[in-house]
């Protein structure tokens, strides 16, 4: 009798057991209750990425708010500071994946963005960049990654080719619908200039230091920018025929115009920037045919461009920080004619 009593009670243990088993499974996952609610609060606030962004894989999270609750407003830069790649993987590493890939844990993003940096030759500036500029797309909670297009060898500067190979080459690694271009020397001085596509093409860098904080003319796209996908194939990308320094994004502004797109801006405050000084590149000359050029975009945007991009990669390097490809631009001796 005793033992029967004994077995009885071993059931109905291991039957309450199973049970708050099950109890406990449900309230970690779907918050029915508040125990594991009240746990999440005593996570420190502001510190939003206390989870790896592979550890949210799978779960289905809320989209992110319209604005991003953990902006700082106006931020403090200066470039004065040796900043090495090392130091910087230090600062803002921890938070990233291989090829300076992030996105927000505590929500879905609404745009996969791709952060575009034409590049050569300019390492100093790309630390400061790379600094500045990963905690301020973070607070935006972006889902983004930062691809640096390196010209190789010392052929004259084409600026917006290695823009295209950044859509094209960006695109076949992840489903990006939103794509960035940056010059690697212009950092933000306000975290409220998001890094995202509008329902028109974006133009972030409206107020530079350098221009004492104005605008220099209206149709200024250049820079940083933000096209969609879709604006971006509308206008067949940027051009690949201007070598050299300028013109190139004259020439886009153009393009968007004549796709009866306008031009979208922050206001100057929000848009502020600073610029890093620097002297003039070698092998980036003013190219002395650039206002010829641009008398002729209508002409040739639907020729030269996205669709006719021709080039190599010759490497691929993924840094924590980002993804760096090495490029093969092929370079003619006709450029001199165009
Ligand atoms: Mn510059």
């Amino acid at each position: 009798m005793l033992k029967k009593f004994f077995y009885l009670l071993v059931c109905l243990a291991a039957f309450s057991l199973g049970c708050f088993a099950v109890f406990l499974f449900f309230t970690e996952d779907r918050k029915l209750f508040s125990i594991s609610a009240l746990n999440r609060k005593t996570k420190p606030e502001g510190s939003e990425p206390t989870v790896r962004p592979n550890a949210t894989s799978g779960r289905s999270l809320d989209p992110c708010p319209d604005v991003p609750p953990n902006l700082r407003g106006v931020l403090h830069v200066e470039f004065r500071t040796n900043r090495t790649l090392q130091d910087v993987r230090n600062h803002v590493g921890p938070l990233l994946q291989l090829g300076g890939r992030y996105r927000p844990t505590s929500c879905r993003a609404k745009q996969k963005v791709a952060v575009i940096v034409p590049f050569r030759n300019r390492s100093e500036h790309l630390n400061h960049w790379l600094y500045y500029l990963h905690p301020v797309l973070m607070r935006q909670q972006l889902d983004y990654g930062v691809y640096v297009i390196n010209q190789d060898g010392d052929g004259v500067y084409n600026k917006a080719k290695l823009m295209n190979i950044g859509f094209n080459e960006s695109l076949k690694e992840y489903d990006y619908n939103c794509f960035v271009f940056s010059d690697v020397d212009l950092v933000p001085l306000d975290d409220r200039n998001l890094y995202r596509c509008f329902d028109q093409p974006r133009h972030l860098s409206v107020a530079v230091d350098k221009f004492n904080f104005i605008l220099p003319y209206a149709t200024l796209f250049g820079g940083v920018t933000a096209l969609s996908k879709q604006q971006f194939l509308k206008v067949n990308g940027f051009s690949n025929t201007f070598w050299g320094w300028g013109g190139e994004d004259d020439d886009m502004s153009q393009r968007l115009s004549h796709r009866g797109m306008v031009i979208s801006r922050p206001d100057s405050v929000t848009g502020r920037y600073k610029m890093i000084k620097h002297r003039r590149d070698s092998h980036n000359d003013p190219n002395p045919n650039r206002e010829q050029k641009l008398r002729e975009t209508r002409l040739n945007m639907d020729t030269d461009g996205i669709n006719s991009l021709n080039y190599s990669v010759r490497e691929i390097r993924k840094d924590l920080l980002y993804i760096k490809l090495n490029i093969n631009l092929y370079i003619y001796v006709q450029w001199f004619w165009f």
